[in-house]
């Protein structure tokens, strides 16, 4: 089957950018416990975390005495199928799909690990889907944020639902959804301000804004998306436990995969919490967002071979 142009430029744009996270296992290497020790190091150093780790050197090791692994090159392919198997359960794709419109998106995380910019590549992304779509600026802390959501739709031509400064998160979500079922549009994207997760007054605020969805179309948000920063390593691990647990998280965003050394905490999050892994970030345009594909992150973690 042929794959869209974009699809093949994304994938080459995550090798390439992923290079500082990918393993190194040199070429003409005996396989042997201390190479597997090694390995093992690197993961660990990648952020894949101990659980996961220890799964894949634990296959590793059973294939090693059952088939053989010759040479590097076939422990590559070996841990190219082995990350991929962890992380196939993940690869599902967001589906706007929903029995009445607008399909409500809600985007949540700690701050600065890129909801708006994610946002406004969405926007983009379903626009050029075809799909009519509304932008809501539920980031209401600083003028900064709404103008920042404004100029990504005003780019993409998209209309965006704002209130001042200090307005109530919950009644901007009232009035874009309102604003969006008369317009007839299919999507609406609302935005959150950053939060940790420890702020139970701010996390009441997103059950707030949960609410008020839901008394408009009880389906509503159909997804609720928690943006990670690739770069806080174990750290996204606990944002994921009390995000989820606080407001009910549907897919993940892992962001900024393009500047750290630290993309194996999408295999961690994968392997602790199961949560679909909807888009990954690999930089600050608009065309650096990408679908999650297991197969295509595993390649680019395990790495080229380096003859
Ligand atoms: N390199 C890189 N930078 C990114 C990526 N995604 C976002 N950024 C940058 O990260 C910074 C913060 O992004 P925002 O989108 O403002 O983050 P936010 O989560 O909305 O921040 P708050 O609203 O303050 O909580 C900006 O400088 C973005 O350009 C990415 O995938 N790669
Ligand atoms: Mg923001």
């Amino acid at each position: 089957m042929n794959q869209p142009a974009t699809h093949i430029n994304f994938v080459s744009k995550l090798r390439e950018r992923l290079q500082r996270a990918a393993l190194r296992i040199a070429p003409g290497r005996t396989i042997d416990d201390t190479l597997l020790e090694e390995l093992e190091t690197q993961l660990l150093q990648a952020d894949v975390g101990v659980e996961a780790t220890r799964a894949i050197l634990e296959q590793l090791r059973i294939r090693a005495r059952d088939s053989g692994l010759k040479d590097a090159d076939t422990l590559r392919t070996a841990l190219v199928e082995i990350i991929t198997n962890l992380l196939a359960p993940v690869g599902q794709p967001l589906r706007v799909e929903s029995a009445g419109k607008p399909f409500v998106i809600l985007a949540v995380g700690v701050n600065g690990v890129g909801k708006t910019t994610t946002l406004g590549k969405l926007a983009q992304r379903f626009k050029s889907q075809g799909l009519k779509l509304m932008l809501a600026a539920g980031d209401t802390f600083r003028a900064a944020a709404v103008e920042q959501l404004q100029t990504w739709g005003a780019r993409q031509d998209v209309p965006v639902i704002a209130q001042a400064a200090g307005a109530d998160p919950a009644a901007v979500a009232h009035d874009a959804w309102l604003a969006a079922k008369s317009r007839g549009c299919d999507v609406l994207i609302v935005d959150t301000a950053g939060r940790l997760h420890t702020q139970g007054n701010l996390m009441e605020e997103l059950k707030k804004i949960r609410r008020v969805l839901a008394k408009h179309d009880p389906a509503a948000p159909h997804e609720c998306l928690l943006v990670l920063d690739a770069g806080t390593g174990q750290n996204a691990l606990r944002q994921i436990e009390h995000f989820h647990g606080t407001v009910g998280v549907t897919g993940l965003v892992i962001t900024k995969l393009d500047g750290t050394a630290k993309g194996g905490i999408v295999i961690a999050a994968a392997q602790r919490f199961g949560i679909p892994i909807r888009f990954i970030g690999l930089g600050e345009q608009a065309g650096d967002l990408g679908e999650f594909n297991a197969r295509g992150f595993a390649e680019a973690l395990v790495g080229e071979s380096q003859a």
